[in-house]
């Protein structure tokens, strides 16, 4: 059967905007097939019956009068006849329908073209619905005490059909807003009240309201009454699109949404804001593919920038720095902006646990002293860090877990035959994380240079690209500025981080008296979705036990 464009009522042409279906696609009654749209309202023409669209007569832009052949349709278990459409439901926009939507009540005595130089409440109703019983409660888009201008919108409403966005018809201040999302609303029932600020004046033809119309019904019920006895057949969108005549205000632009009902359904089912998506359609109007094309865009982008809000967790806020004083504005470096996306990603998808133990270094730093001579002879610089490399080496080969990753599916833990500790560089580039590979199957000596070589190659800036990849585990170690412990930020997809502070001698009880001991304090960040707090626990005590006597380092 043809699938034929519905009575239009006093529009003589309608625009294409939406075509929701393609050749060959199956459909059922209610499916909308395009959407249309007149300057004053939009609306969407199913199928109106069960089958197979064969044919498609008309392109986005076309313009379609009363009776047009908008395709065919194989109507499931019958013959193709060329019968009109039955269930191609007509729109009949007439004008009291339009009227409808403009029915407000003054609580003023007079009619609302006299002005009473007082202040009148003006009731806002949902206009005629046609046969439609009852429709929900989508949006709300405006609050009690906002000041509203003509055009801005209330509320939506939809039902299965069609969707209809009820903007206000006054200036005024909202005084109550009556409705909920998720209420059911009728012809007649109330939207909001609202003061209006000038009494609004009719064009004498308004004030001659033909029999049936709504406009100057003067309560609900007989609204309801005049507005059914001039019943839409087809409820359509009442929202006025946004012409470029008609340019909203900033704060109007971000609440009202342009888009049908079959839209902001799909928009809702995936948990698309409507009111963040570009409307590629004619006047803006968001259509279903641009409300995928924003899922999609949003999935694959990464955190990008570290104001960017993540995960849903909203941005946080722009602040104007310069009305509370004089600012310098430095830029971020390329590092910089990598760390910054680096941590939040990580601090973001990670639970991080952060255990904290002080090893006794006592011995160590003893040794470390007597080999100083040497250290000096040999131009190595020996300061703790290698040997707490060591230990790190040791303690994960007896703590495996801490040395794996999360597999990307999160299905597995991926566990690694090689060590390869990242060492945390400060450079004023920023922070950067060089490898020291193999580090397990080196002493403390070549610990030692590697690491100091590393670390010289950051600060001039000369690492490739090889000395930054394939770390397991990462040591950041603050021990030559300070601080008793802190929380490090997982290198991810590593899974665990060890923070190193300065140390210092602190009396430690010995069983009969309290000695000065040095002590060192670490602080051991792992993820929490692999690593329990057993394991973060035996890993501490074997590092804190290496330290204390780097002999177990041979052993
Ligand atoms: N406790 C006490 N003193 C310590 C110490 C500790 N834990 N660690 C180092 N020191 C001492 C050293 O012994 C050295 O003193 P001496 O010359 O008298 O021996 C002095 O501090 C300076 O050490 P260093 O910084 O030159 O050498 P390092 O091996 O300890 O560190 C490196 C090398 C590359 C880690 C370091 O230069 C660096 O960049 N640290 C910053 C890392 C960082 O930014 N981490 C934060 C990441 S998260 O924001």
């Amino acid at each position: 059967m043809n699938i034929v464009l519905p009575s239009l009522g006093d529009i003589e042409e309608v625009e294409v905007t939406e075509i929701c279906v393609a050749v060959g696609d199956a459909v059922g009654a209610d499916d909308p097939i395009i959407v249309i749209e007149s300057d004053k309202a939009s609306m969407e023409v199913p199928a109106g019956g069960v089958g197979t669209i064969v044919e498609l007569n008309i392109a986005l832009g076309d313009q379609l009068g009363e009776g047009a052949v908008i395709g065919r349709l194989e109507v499931q278990g019958t013959q193709s006849t060329d019968a009109p459409a039955a269930a191609a439901q007509p729109a009949e926009q007439t004008s009291d329908s339009v009227d409808a939507r403009e029915a407000v009540q003054t609580s003023a005595s007079g009619e609302e073209s006299q002005p009473n130089g007082g202040e009148q409440v003006a009731q806002i109703w949902v206009p005629d619905l046609g046969d439609i019983e009852q429709v929900e409660v989508i949006e709300v888009a405006a609050t009690a005490g906002s000041r509203v201008a003509p055009g801005d919108l209330l509320v939506v409403l939809e039902s299965d059909k069609a969707s209809m966005e009820i903007p206000a018809e006054v200036s005024g201040v909202l005084l109550e807003i009556n409705v909920a999302v998720g209420d059911q609303v009728t012809t007649g029932s109330l939207l909001a009240t609202a003061t209006i600020a000038a009494p609004r004046h009719r064009e004498p033809a308004h004030d001659q309201p033909s029999p049936g119309s709504s406009i100057d019904a003067d309560s609900p019920t007989q609204k309801t009454e005049a507005a059914a006895a001039a019943p839409l057949q087809v409820p359509v969108s009442m929202s006025q699109p946004t012409s470029a005549s008609d340019k909203p205000s900033a704060t109007q632009k971000s609440r009202q949404v342009y888009a049908g009902p079959a839209t902001r359904r799909l928009a809702r089912e995936i948990g698309v804001p409507l009111e963040q998506v570009e409307g590629s359609g004619n006047r803006g109007r968001v259509t279903k593919d641009d409300v995928k094309a924003w899922a999609k865009a949003r999935l694959q982008q990464p955190a990008t920038s570290a104001a960017q809000g993540a995960t849903g967790i909203p941005a946080i806020p722009a602040v104007d720095f310069a009305k509370f004083g004089e600012i310098e504005e430095q830029p971020l470096s390329r590092i910089q902006k990598q760390v910054a996306v680096n941590m939040q990603r990580s601090w973001l998808n990670i639970p991080h646990v952060t255990q904290h133990a002080d090893a006794d270094i006592e011995e160590l730093e003893a040794f470390r002293q007597s080999i100083k001579a040497e250290s000096q002879s040999r131009g190595i610089k020996l300061s703790p860090l290698p040997f707490i490399i060591k230990a790190v080496c040791h303690t994960l080969a007896a703590h495996p877990k801490l040395n794996g990753s999360l597999s990307a599916s999160g299905e597995s833990l991926v566990l690694k035959r090689y060590t390869n500790i990242g060492i945390a560089v400060d450079t004023p580039e920023g922070l950067v994380v060089p490898v020291i590979r193999g580090a397990d199957q080196l002493g403390v000596w070549a610990l030692a240079e590697r690491a100091q070589e590393l670390a010289e190659k950051a600060r001039s800036k000369k690492l490739a690209l090889d000395d930054l990849s394939g770390g397991t585990f990462t040591i950041s170690s603050l021990g030559a500025i300070g601080g008793t412990g802190f929380t490090p930020i997982i290198n991810a997809p590593e899974v665990a981080i060890l923070g190193v502070g300065k140390s210092v001698v602190q009396p430690i009880w010995q069983g009969d008296a309290f000695a000065p001991r040095l002590q060192l304090p670490l602080s051991l960040s792992y993820d929490h979705r692999v690593i329990n707090g057993v394991d973060g626990g035996n890993f501490m005590a074997t590092m804190t036990a290496l330290l204390a006597d780097i002999r177990r380092l041979t052993l």
